[in-house]
């Protein structure tokens, strides 16, 4: 699905800015028809942001089910004749859309985008009424799961994750024209030979009668560099300049069709011309060696939650820029695209996560708790969750295909992975992906309860990528006995897979301020030490390509006694306060 852009073919209204806004806690909206008049009360929301802490309110705040969201749009009168789409970046979890009286739209899953031609609806020049409904629950069909409890106080929604389930519009709305005739999609792939590029293209449009393709690309200074015609071919690039890690070198592919000798629509594409392999240990990008250094992140700021904002994006990568890290995971969703043209263009190499976190029973919000019932079962994650996972994938894969920052997809964090009922169930996801994306390795990030001689995933992945908490979890303290363990486990990881090993999670909890000379755990010098020590263990196992620290920032959390307003485990705080383990990671990172 095609971001909507700007050019003399194509135009768009962002529809941020406050919406009216209703907690529905009866769940009564659907049936007195909310989406036909104003919605009841008073409130506004702003849009993009999560509802959760906007308004200081518990009802908000631990709403459970529908909330809903209306705004008038005019629509503008120089779109007649053209075709008019309302794009949502992102709902969490599930939305229902109305223009006017009509049902437009209905999305489940909460972080990939979802549009409907509503041009038949909407007279340009006029205003139209949208309508939201959005869900936040989170079930056993959903990704990620999660179940509702009925208690004594009301509906409580648990779940499996350690971050808060933030809801809502967290990301833009748009509307957008395009003409009838139009560029549906692009596909790219690319390909590097000595100084050789090649950029094999596939085009699909939408429209009537004949229409002709033409496929330019241009290099950063707008010098034309390569062209062809039809829907699909191979543009050679001599002399290309890759995109690679530390530099976004971009060019730009001009998809234009034609029709009846005239221009009909524009399509530009950033592209980056790189290339992604796995050689034994090693993660190769443009065939060189990668040893990936950053961070699992999260989209988490004080007030609007997992709201995109343009401030925030740009000094979080700034701060990855001080303090030396080449890559992130988008742990554990897909992230606002905004995120990813950034990365493209600042050369940061992104593994790409869907939301399938939570699939274990064997822990909840971060900690240990010994499962009740079994993760993978008919009355828990089931054949309908796999299903909504495949339906994930397929958005995610299909929205951020042709980002070359993108060079790795985790299809799940710390799923059980250690049965047969995982490992039927992983099997035709990673064939999917793959049938998907030949050209990215896929993984998936294996837990502690799962060590290598019992996780039975594994070996279904392209690259080992694990999440190691010795010295807080366990060896809670004790640093030593911690760096023996770490070192045991990364041995037998290498000896029994030979795959690049990316460590995605390593951490410690850290409030900011605490202090101690002796290892503390939740000292800022804990946390430092700890970072050192994984840091030595790593260099002396030569399959380790990667160390990713559990997190780059302080996030909200559901409420536990583990959790002290939140996960601390950042090596900044939430309001982006280097605590002492982050500049340990820069003079390692940074080291020349
Ligand atoms: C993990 C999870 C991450 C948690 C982290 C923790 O393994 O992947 O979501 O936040 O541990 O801090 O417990």
């Amino acid at each position: 699905m095609l971001r909507p852009i700007v050019n003399t073919w194509r135009d768009r209204r962002t529809l941020t800015g406050l919406w009216r806004f209703a907690v529905d806690p009866g769940g009564v909206g659907r049936d007195r028809k909310w989406w036909q008049q104003p919605l009841p009360g008073s409130v506004e929301m702003p849009v993009p942001a999560s509802y959760n802490d906007v308004i200081p309110d518990p009802a908000i705040r631990e709403h459970v089910g529908d909330v809903w969201y209306q705004t008038d749009v005019p629509v503008p009168a120089g779109w007649a004749g053209e075709r008019v789409v309302l794009r949502f970046d992102a709902a969490t979890h599930r939305a229902v859309v109305w223009v006017d009286d009509e049902r437009v739209a209905e999305h489940e899953g909460g972080y990939t985008p979802f549009e409907a031609d509503v041009t038949a609806l909407v007279r340009p020049g006029e205003t139209s009424r949208v309508t939201v409904v959005v869900d936040n629950r989170l079930s056993w069909e959903s990704i990620p799961p999660g179940y509702v409890e009925q208690t004594a106080e009301g509906p409580r929604q648990r779940y499996y994750h350690d971050f808060f389930n933030y809801a809502g519009l967290h990301r833009p709305v748009w509307l957008y024209s395009t003409p009838v005739t139009h560029v549906r999609d692009v596909t790219v792939r690319t390909g590097l030979s000595g100084t050789t590029g090649t950029v094999d293209y596939d085009v699909t449009i939408a429209g009537d009668g004949e229409v002709g393709t033409r496929v330019v690309l241009r290099d950063a200074s707008g010098t034309e560099v390569a062209s062809g015609v039809g829907t699909s071919g191979t543009l050679t690039v001599a002399g290309a300049h890759p995109w690679r890690p530390g530099e976004g070198y971009l060019y730009t592919m001009d998809v234009e069709l034609w029709q009846d000798g005239s221009p009909a629509d524009r399509y530009s594409l950033d592209v980056g011309i790189r290339t992604v392999a796995i050689e034994g240990t090693r993660f190769l990008i443009n065939g060189e060696p990668f040893y990936f250094t950053g961070f699992g992140m999260h989209e988490d700021h004080a007030v609007r939650g997992k709201g995109h904002d343009d401030v925030s994006m740009v000094h979080d990568f700034a701060l990855l820029d001080w303090i030396g890290a080449n890559s992130f995971r988008t742990s554990h969703y897909p992230y606002a695209e905004e995120i990813l043209d950034y990365a493209d263009r600042k050369g940061i190499v992104v593994i790409d996560e869907t939301a399938a976190v939570g699939l274990n029973l064997g822990i909840g919000g971060g900690i240990l708790q010994g499962a009740r019932q079994p993760t993978f079962s008919a009355e828990t994650v089931s054949d309908a969750a796999r299903r909504t996972h495949l339906q994930a994938i397929r958005e995610l894969v299909a929205r951020d295909k042709n980002h070359p920052s993108v060079v790795l997809w985790s299809i799940a964090n710390e799923p059980e992975s250690h049965t047969e009922e995982s490992r039927k169930y992983f099997e035709p996801l990673f064939a999917e992906t793959r049938r998907l994306d030949p050209t990215r390795p896929v993984g998936f990030v294996n837990m502690m309860l799962s060590p290598s001689d019992q996780c039975l995933v594994t070996d279904l992945a392209d690259v080992v990528m694990i999440n190691r908490y010795f010295g807080w979890y366990t060896q809670t303290g004790d640093l030593a006995a911690a760096e023996r363990e770490l070192e045991a486990d990364l041995t037998a990881w290498a000896a029994r897979h030979h795959k690049p090993i990316l460590v995605t999670e390593y951490g410690a909890d850290t409030v900011a301020g605490l202090h101690s000379v002796v290892p503390q755990p939740w000292t800022e010098e804990y946390q430092a030490e700890l970072l050192d020590m994984y840091h030595r263990v790593f260099d002396r196992v030569d399959a380790v390509t990667g160390e990713h620290v559990w997190n780059f920032a302080d996030f909200a959390t559901s409420a536990g006694v583990f959790r002290v307003e939140g996960n601390k485990k950042g090596v900044f705080t939430r309001d982006r306060k280097p605590k002492a383990g982050a500049f340990t990671l820069r003079r390692r990172w940074r080291r020349p």
